[in-house]
């Protein structure tokens, strides 16, 4: 009793009040590295750092409360102060959940375009044990409202408050000495976060993160078309030459781009319970008609589908944090595959997508990549159970862009990103009755039906192409964005792999961030499997050669994957990378054959160092065009930059009939070409959603023809 007293007469003290938030906050902090982050501490010093390095900025933000006179303002503003912090410990947990990565300022900010959709999966991604993160802010509120802890009225000195900023300033400093003995160089080498947090934590990294984001502001300011010459340099001397067998091959036709959203390598050619996952798409990839890769990898970072799309159509990387499209998508200048197209052969552009143009920043950045159409949610009929958190279930998708997409000029190269399969990978009852695993995984298990799901979808598009004439005029490109299985998920699915989860290693991540990229050319005899090395850099070179597209004068980091000079090491965006034996992480190298670290010899060495600068330079100079936006320096002879004003995603469906109407008898679209009779009706599907009846009164935005 004695004791309860008196550390209630101590909490009773505004000074004491001060203690018990910090440590409460410290403790919560704690909490999430040992629950939801994984810092990978490894030695008892690091174990020592990440013990400590909360009190510093805690107590030197909570601190600031303290030089408040007045009782009234005091308590309201260190709790407020203490909200602020928890919610931003709170959205790192929330982040990394999905990302394994903590959330930089430009992530922060940029997701205010991010709109919609994220905000369900950010639900999907609580947990139970989340309340501990609130707990302490409720229950303090609690003791003052019962006054079990009392309001302390009595000033508290400025002196006293400088001198608790001047002991967080003290441990701040040695916390940044024990973090430098440990990583020396830990601030320069910014692209790993976690060593950040890991030793100075989540306060400190958010401000080192914005520091770092205003220094590329000004980098930006100051760049001129020197550094514009270096990247050319280094591209020039980069450049691999098509394959002449290959150039051209795919000359004149359509391009259907199938991006197959977070679909991973593994599920091609899986059985779960005796059924295979995505038995069409494993027909596709052992067809003739087919050249299918089976070590082709994502390279995307914490932009995901917006990393990717940036890489296939612009042949540059990601950033090193957030999104190239958030950040920089509406003001960059860029020389992208949309643009490509129609100024060498002619090829009008659409992008087919069931969710709203916002999202990643879309309805800017396809303008400045000269994109012509761009059918977002707008234009379909999303009412009912026809849409999931991303939106239109890719069944819809797929059939009701038919009367968009028969109505393009041809050639065209059209892109048709699916979303049903996305984490949570939520599916109604009604749209599958795949037996999945039971790994005790739901997002594993799920993750094999919402696939089995998009393979059907799949399957239901390539019948209306056959059927409508369109099949035998096109290329067909399939490509999986990312990994759906986050790492921290491995372990649950290493078991549905036939693997034993307690041999797993960061060996075995890095295999599975390979995902599927097919060219399907109808009529081609002699397709096959290719067990080339390559990235997601890589398709743009590979793909426009195929359409007989010179690529030489471009700003291009990837290579095409049929020349004989392909680049076969592939970088991850966290500058890891894949070669064809070796797997280098953190610098440790495996070799792919046994999955074993390798202890390499000096020669070695001296060869993985080499190809890890490569890395690190290839990365570097795409992330200086990017970032200091020196595309607007180069403009390649025979092509025009592209004008965004151009452009405007509006009436999208008016648009194709009055350049059809403009072009009377020269018009290419398909509607024209079959004597102005619609397909629609072509198209078959089993979506169960088309027979429910009632419900579906709303009107799409833009849907307002009646066909
Ligand atoms: C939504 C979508 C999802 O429009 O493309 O993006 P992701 O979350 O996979 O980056
Ligand atoms: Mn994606």
């Amino acid at each position: 009793m004695k004791a309860i007293n008196y550390l209630r007469s101590k909490m009773s003290t505004r000074f004491g009040f001060f203690i018990l938030l910090v440590v409460l906050f410290w403790a919560k902090t704690i909490y999430a590295y040992f629950t939801d982050f994984q810092l990978g501490l490894a030695n008892p010093f690091e174990y020592f750092i990440a013990f400590i390095n909360p009190i510093a900025t805690t107590m030197l933000l909570f601190g600031l409360a303290m030089y408040i006179k007045s009782s009234r303002l005091f308590y309201p503003i260190i709790l407020l102060i203490d909200g602020l912090n928890t919610l931003l410990l709170y959205l790192n947990v929330i982040y990394y959940r999905e990302f394994t990565d903590f959330m930089t300022v430009s992530t922060m900010t940029g997701y205010s375009k991010v709109n919609q959709g994220l905000s369900g999966s950010s639900l999907a991604l609580t947990m139970p044990h989340d309340v501990f993160y609130w707990l302490d802010i409720v229950l303090v509120l609690l003791l003052l409202l019962f006054r079990v802890i009392r309001i302390d009225n009595k000033k508290f000195g400025g002196k006293g408050a400088f001198a608790i900023t001047s002991v967080a300033v003290l441990i701040f400093t040695a916390n940044l000495s024990f973090g430098e003995m440990a990583r020396p160089q830990l601030l320069t080498r910014t692209f790993d976060r976690t060593y950040i947090v890991k030793y100075l934590g989540v306060d400190s990294f958010t401000v080192y993160d914005a520091i770092s984001t205003q220094h590329t502001k000004d980098l930006r300011a100051m760049a001129t078309k020197s550094e514009m010459n270096d990247v050319r340099k280094f591209i020039n001397k980069h450049y691999a030459a098509p394959e002449r067998s290959m150039f051209g091959l795919a000359k004149g036709k359509n391009v259907i781009i199938i991006h197959l959203e977070s679909f991973q390598q593994f599920l091609i050619d899986k059985k779960v319970n005796g059924q295979e996952v995505t038995p069409f798409l494993n027909s596709l990839y052992h067809s003739k008609s087919t050249i299918a890769f089976s070590n082709f990898f994502h390279q995307v970072g914490q932009g995901k589908t917006s990393d990717a799309e940036n890489m296939l159509e612009t042949s540059t990387y990601g950033l090193p944090q957030g999104s190239m499209f958030t950040q920089f998508g509406s003001d960059n200048v860029f020389q992208a595959a949309p643009a490509i197209l129609k100024q060498d052969k002619g090829y009008t552009s659409a992008v087919f997508h069931g969710n709203v143009a916002s999202f990643w920043n879309r309805n800017n950045v396809y303008k400045n990549m000269g994109y012509q159409y761009f059918f977002d949610e707008s234009y379909y009929d999303t009412s009912g159970d026809k849409a999931l958190g991303y939106g239109l279930k890719d069944k819809l998708l797929f059939r009701d862009s038919v009367k968009y997409l028969e109505r393009l000029q041809q050639p065209f190269y059209a892109k048709y990103i699916t979303v049903t399969n996305h984490f949570p990978y939520s599916i109604d009852s009604e749209d599958s009755n795949f037996k999945t695993t039971n790994t005790g995984d739901t997002k594993v298990d799920n993750y094999f039906k919402t696939a089995h799901y998009l393979d059907q979808a799949i399957q239901e598009f390539y019948s209306y192409l056959q059927k409508s004439g369109l099949l035998k005029n096109s290329i067909i490109m399939l490509y999986g964005d990312h990994y759906g299985i986050s790492n921290s998920e491995n372990l649950s699915l290493a078991r549905a792999l036939g693997k034993n989860p307690n041999d797993w290693t960061d060996f075995d991540n890095a295999q599975l961030q390979r995902v599927p990229l097919m060219f399907n050319i109808p009529g081609m005899k002699h397709g096959y499997i290719d067990n080339t090395y390559g990235g997601e850099i890589d398709v743009l070179p590979t793909l426009l050669h195929l359409l007989g597209v010179n690529t030489k004068q471009y700003i291009q980091f990837g290579t095409d994957l049929f020349s004989k000079k392909h680049d076969t090491v592939v970088a991850f965006r966290n500058r890891d990378w894949v070669s064809t034996k070796y797997t280098s992480i953190s610098g440790t190298i495996y070799s792919n054959k046994t999955g074993k670290v390798i202890h390499p010899t000096p020669h070695q060495r001296k060869v993985f160092n080499k190809m890890q600068a490569r890395v690190n330079t290839e990365l570097s100079f795409s992330d200086e065009l990017n970032e200091q936006n020196l595309l607007r320096f180069y403009t390649p002879s025979g092509f025009t930059p592209v004008n965004p004003k151009d452009y405007n995603y509006q009436d999208g469906f008016q648009k194709e009939l009055g350049a059809e109407t403009e072009l009377g008898k020269k018009s290419t679209s398909l509607y024209d070409k079959l004597k102005k009779k619609s397909t629609q009706s072509l198209y078959k599907t089993d979506a169960p959603e088309l027979n429910h009846s009632g419900g579906s009164s709303r009107i799409s935005k833009n849907n307002n023809e009646d066909n």
